[in-house]
């Protein structure tokens, strides 16, 4: 049996006095240390006890029957998520676009008018903030889309906008390292494309129909905090920056994480921080721990960033069997033959920790809009699903939730990333209680071409039948998946021990099952994972003093095939 114990953070240690960190089950209640916490709890930012909730608001809830989720459906649904806990939204792209998704903003200062008028905007972001809840926004500077008036202008070379793309007159040589900047390939045309108008090429990391702007010029640069605040103006708490390691290029080699690109944002958060101190940025930096934690940018970047490899770990560990690739970088697969192996959740932690940003930089999370859903990867294993969500909220730092993840939601398929965007699943009523209309909008042909097939009606014909994986489901039942994320968000919000001071010891016994401690002035929390197919004993997990606030499948002192068990001691 392997034990790891990563002590609690110095800065921790020195506020609240302790002389070590909690590393064994004695119960000692250190009330003033306790109320030193809560002092620091309060003084710490707002995104530090934030549980975030991702919204894909097209999928949502339709409140008008047209079959596209919409800012009045959101605000009907804010109760539900009340209910939940969570009390941070984040919403994927909301602003005018030609897209389905939105990452190809036609406007800076309108909102998607499949989603409602700017007047609902407000009185959804009133709504939330009325319930407690900060919402961000998701906020593409990278690139605009093709249709936006100042690319058609630049590429007339009309004067200023000729300069706020990349243009250049040739394309570069096979060999020059041009490509996509998130893998290796070697792939100039993917990136640089021809302009009939203006007989140039053009940089777009992301493809022809998404441009890269040109983040040197002092106008874009102005324009960029121009939208930034007039957002922040409306009342929203901050925002989630969209590939933000592609800011700025400055050659074949270095099209990713360039020195420039670090800067460039430190000097937005600058900007942001002078409208709002209180505003918050979080960035999509896809990529290993040690890249991601570059955009801390010595204190001066962003104030968070996701870590992509915790969910890959985690759902490696549920999966043994998968590959476990990595979608979009360098990150290594935790996969071993017919072993699981869980110091791969303690090594993520160690690498936060020696990472270049401090641990509460970091926001984990299980999948978002571009991965398979979680549902999906487990095959429905909602035991699985539990463990998952589990490992998520043991681990260190400000979770995000993905909508659908809480009802252990699924999809219809793979190859198309429609199938990890699509409707919410409400109730077993019509179309799961999404929208009023017969046809919801991932059913449109004109969003997805005509040789897109139309799985939807079968995919929903079948979950309707399993009749179980619905919000209204799922809260019916006492030990569901949604019952879980319930408890876990309430214990995360509510307990100091998983605070980002918290002390995090794992231990695998030799039967394959894995404790977790978090634990902080006496407060403590044990998970108790079984990450086998068989029951197994769990008599070696000392129990004093700490009563079971979630079991399943507990049997005396077995613990059922990836059963989970969660302890707490009296706060
Ligand atoms: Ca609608
Ligand atoms: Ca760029």
């Amino acid at each position: 049996m392997k034990t790891f114990t990563l002590s609690a953070l110095a800065l921790a240690l020195m506020l609240t006095g302790c002389q070590s960190a909690p590393t064994t089950n004695t119960q000692n209640t250190n009330t003033a240390a306790t109320a030193q916490i809560s002092a620091e709890q309060h003084a710490a930012p707002w995104w530090q006890s934030a549980i975030f909730y991702q919204i894909w608001p097209r999928s949502f809830y339709d409140s008008d029957g047209d079959g596209h989720g919409d800012f009045n459906g959101m605000t009907k649904k804010l109760p539900y998520l009340q209910e939940l806990g969570v009390n941070a939204l984040w919403l994927t792209p909301m602003f005018e676009a030609p897209s389905y998704h939105g990452y190809d903003f036609t406007e800076f200062y309108q909102v998607e008018s499949d989603y409602g008028s700017m007047a609902e905007f407000e009185a959804f972001i009133q709504a939330a903030d009325d319930k407690g809840m900060k919402v961000i926004l998701d906020l593409v500077i990278n690139h605009i889309s093709s249709e936006h008036p100042w690319f058609k202008r630049s590429a007339n070379g009309e004067r200023p906008y000729s300069d706020y793309f990349v243009w250049r007159d040739d394309l570069p040589k096979v060999g020059s390292g041009w490509g996509h900047a998130w893998s290796d390939n070697d792939k100039p045309d993917a990136v640089w494309h021809w302009s009939e108008t203006r007989q140039q090429y053009y940089y777009g990391a992301f493809g022809a129909s998404q441009p890269d702007l040109n983040l040197r010029h002092p106008d874009v640069i102005a324009e960029m905090e121009k939208m930034a605040k007039f957002w922040l103006d409306k009342g929203v708490a901050g925002f989630r920056l969209d590939a933000v390691r592609f800011a700025m290029e400055s050659g074949g080699n270095a099209q990713a994480d360039t020195d420039e690109t670090i800067a460039y944002w430190q000097h937005f958060n600058q900007y942001v921080k002078s409208v709002d101190p209180d505003a918050y940025l979080v960035g999509e930096a896809w990529a290993d721990i040690p890249v991601a934690a570059k955009y801390y940018g010595d204190g001066k970047g962003l104030d968070q960033g996701f870590d992509f490899e915790v969910g890959y770990k985690i759902l490696g560990l549920l999966k043994p069997d998968a590959s476990g690739e990595a979608q979009f970088g360098t990150m290594q697969s935790n996969q071993q033959k017919n072993t699981v192996d869980a110091n791969v959740l303690k090594q993520n932690l160690q690498q936060r920790i020696d990472s270049s940003a401090p641990l509460d930089f970091f926001a984990p999370f299980l999948t978002n809009h571009d991965q398979e859903r979680v549902a999906y990867q487990l095959t429905e294993h909602d035991d699985k699903a539990k463990l998952a969500a589990a490992m998520l909220f043991s681990s260190p730092g400000t979770p995000y939730i993905y909508y659908g993840e809480e009802i252990g939601l699924t999809q219809g398929g793979t190859g198309h990333d429609v199938y990890k965007r699509a409707p919410m699943q409400w109730d077993n009523s019509h179309q799961a209680g999404f929208t009023q209309s017969d046809n919801s909008w991932v059913e449109e042909t004109a969003l997805f071409g005509d040789d897109f097939a139309n799985w939807w009606p079968e995919f929903l014909a079948k979950q309707l039948a399993a009749g179980d994986r619905s919000v209204a489901a799922q809260q019916a039942q006492p030990n569901s998946v949604w019952r879980l994320y319930q408890h876990l968000i309430a214990m995360k919000k509510q307990r100091p021990e998983f605070t980002i001071n918290g002390s995090y010891q794992l231990t695998q016994h030799d039967n394959g099952i894995v404790e977790i401690t978090r634990e902080l002035s006496g407060s403590k929390s044990v998970f108790v994972l079984n990450l086998t197919d068989k029951a197994q004993s769990i008599s070696s997990i000392t129990r004093d003093g700490l009563t079971a606030s979630w079991q399943h499948d507990l049997n005396g002192e077995q613990l059922a095939a990836y059963g989970l068990l969660l302890l707490n001691n009296t706060l």
